[in-house]
């Protein structure tokens, strides 16, 4: 482990930084000593503060705790990096097969557009890691203390205007990449980090800094009057003004995030501020603007208040309005007006503009497995491998979109899914349709709760009630979570279910529509 002392000259001015800031600064590649324990074969495990650093590689180290009881499974989580959640068929192919071979044989689609393996064994982690860069995916900057997986709004309309807000969700996630080579020297040549060379041994990250950022910063855009992403949840959102097919620009949105813990009231969910409009050509400057606010005035000194929303809170919407207006050489417009009418996805068939079809697939909380009934894995494997012109869209609602679907190929996909009990109508009740649990346990370490495993259980119960009480087919936005960190974006839903014990929930009700005027977030009971 590196000891605070030995680098806490060059870790940053103040001595009560914490400890991930400390293990930043001493080594700014990321590297660690990840290369060496990778090529160890007695070793299951990474030690805790090259633990940190997988983190910024998209890897999160985890043991089994169903297994607790019998002692510490190491196993590994890998998240993708998937700007806007969009794949070819030959992507999902190759997920498919990592999931296969070196997971637990069931991929994971996350409510932030992308996808997680679950349950991979040290062994296992090289060749996933290989196989994700092989078919031009990566890892990198899906976790740790930087710019997360960026979102777009998945509907595939296929417009010149919505063409334009995914390739800018594509251009800021670029833009907010780190630059440290450790990522493709251990995943892809499969080596240490070369210290001797001076453009590694000297490395600072030219946008980070040597210490990243104080925590995670999330990025989202979303075009009205449709909110399937939840914009208002994220560090920093664009809410797409459009017109008549032309992206006038957008509207900027800081300071959002939904992490708290509880019994501490110093933290809570809080939704972004609408601070202004501007026009496309400066999205870039603006990103960049709003997440060195992030890098220069977060909190290092406590995790729990280190998101860019406490700086917002504390500082106030004038005061960031004019550090993001000098940063970024502009001075913001008025936001324009906007309205959001849905927070859900289309499932079923729909006609794209473009004369292509798009097929909606529910995803039970995201998870991609084969169950005895429902072969929702081998049918998406199939169609994959089948139609190889079509696109694959994740949601953040956890469902996937087949896109780019000629006309007479619908009817053959429709037949495919069929075979494996995968209905392409009517494929859930609306409860189920609308709610979203997070992972949770077996996997998640931060869990104090059941979450995915048992949500569809308590769904069917509240539709038995709602029957009984007359309100049977009524849509509610219910959402459940492991702990108060918001994975599922509880606070958002009209109903929360927050875990705060084994078999003990906090009741969240109320949340409204994120909107100008709204409440927003909902309130405890
Ligand atoms: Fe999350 C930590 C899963 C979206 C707020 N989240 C975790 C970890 C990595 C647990 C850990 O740190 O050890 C979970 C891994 C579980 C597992 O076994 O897979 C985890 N988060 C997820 C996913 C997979 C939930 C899902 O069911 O889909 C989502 C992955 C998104 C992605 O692809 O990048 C996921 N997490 C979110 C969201 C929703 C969003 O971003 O729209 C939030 C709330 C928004 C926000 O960030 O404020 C969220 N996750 C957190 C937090 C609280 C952060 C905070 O500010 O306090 C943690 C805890 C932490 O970071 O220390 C956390
Ligand atoms: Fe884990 Fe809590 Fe996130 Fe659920 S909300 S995945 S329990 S960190």
């Amino acid at each position: 482990m590196i000891a605070t002392e030995s680098v806490s000259a060059s870790a940053s001015a103040s001595a009560t930084v914490t400890h991930n800031e400390v293990i930043k600064a001493a080594v700014p590649t990321l590297a660690g000593q990840i290369a060496a324990t990778l090529a160890d074969p007695t070793a299951d495990r990474f030690s805790d503060d090259d633990a940190q650093f997988l983190k910024f590689h998209g890897i999160y180290q985890q043991d089994d705790r169903d297994l607790r009881k019998t002692g510490k499974r190491y196993i590994m989580m890998i998240r993708g990096r998937i700007p806007g959640g969009v794949m070819t068929p030959a992507q999902w192919i190759a997920f498919d097969d990592l999931a296969t071979r070196h997971g637990n044989n069931t991929l994971r689609i996350t409510t932030r557009q992308s996808i997680q393996f679950h349950g991979v064994v040290k062994s296992h982690l090289g060749p996933l890691m290989r196989g994700i860069h092989d078919c031009l995916l990566s890892t990198l900057a899906a976790c740790g203390d930087v710019n997360r997986n960026v979102l777009a709004p998945p509907t595939p309309a296929y417009t010149r205007a919505r063409d334009q807000v995914h390739a800018d969700c594509v251009r800021v996630a670029d833009a907010l990449k780190p630059r440290t080579r450790a990522y493709h020297a251990i995943w892809v040549d499969g080596v240490q980090l070369d210290l001797e060379d001076p453009a590694n041994k000297h490395f600072v990250d030219p946008l980070y800094g040597a210490t990243y950022l104080p925590r995670k910063f999330k990025v989202a855009f979303v075009i009205p009057p449709v909110n399937d992403l939840d914009v208002l949840a994220n560090d920093l959102g664009f809410i797409a003004i459009v017109e008549r097919d032309q992206l006038l620009g957008y509207n900027l949105c800081v300071g959002g995030g939904l992490g708290r813990s509880h019994g501490n009231d110093a933290t809570y969910p809080r939704l972004a501020d609408v601070l202004g409009f501007f026009t496309p050509e400066h999205l870039v400057p603006i990103a960049r603007a709003v997440l060195t606010i992030h890098r220069d005035f977060g909190d290092r000194t406590d995790r729990k208040h280190a998101r860019l929303k406490y700086v917002v809170q504390e500082r106030g919407p004038d005061w960031i309005r004019a550090e993001i207006e000098q940063r970024a050489g502009l001075e913001l417009e008025p936001p324009r007006s906007y309205a959001f009418t849905t927070t859900q996805d289309l499932l079923g068939w729909h006609a794209a503009v473009d004369g292509t079809w798009f097929l909606g697939l529910f995803v039970e909380n995201g998870r991609v497995k084969d169950d005895a009934e429902r072969r929702l894995k081998s049918a998406l494997r199939q169609v994959a491998g089948r139609f190889s012109a079509i696109e694959f869209r994740l949601t953040a609602n956890q469902n996937v979109l087949l896109a780019r679907v000629p006309v007479g190929e619908r009817d053959a996909i429709t037949a495919l899914l069929a075979e494996h009990g995968v209905r392409t109508t009517q494929q859930a009740s609306v409860l189920h349709a609308a709610a979203m649990a997070c992972v949770a346990l077996p996997t998640c370490g931060l869990a104090l709760a059941e979450s995915e495993r048992c949500l569809p259980g308590i769904l069917d119960r509240i539709e038995r009630l709602m029957a009984d009480t007359g309100l049977a087919g009524e849509e509610i936005i219910i959402r459940m979570t492991g702990c108060p960190n918001g994975c599922a974006r509880p606070y958002l839903a009209e109903i929360a279910f927050v875990g705060k014990a084994p078999g003990r929930y906090q009741l969240w009700l109320g949340a409204t529509p994120p909107a100008p005027g709204s409440t927003g977030c909902g309130r405890r009971w």
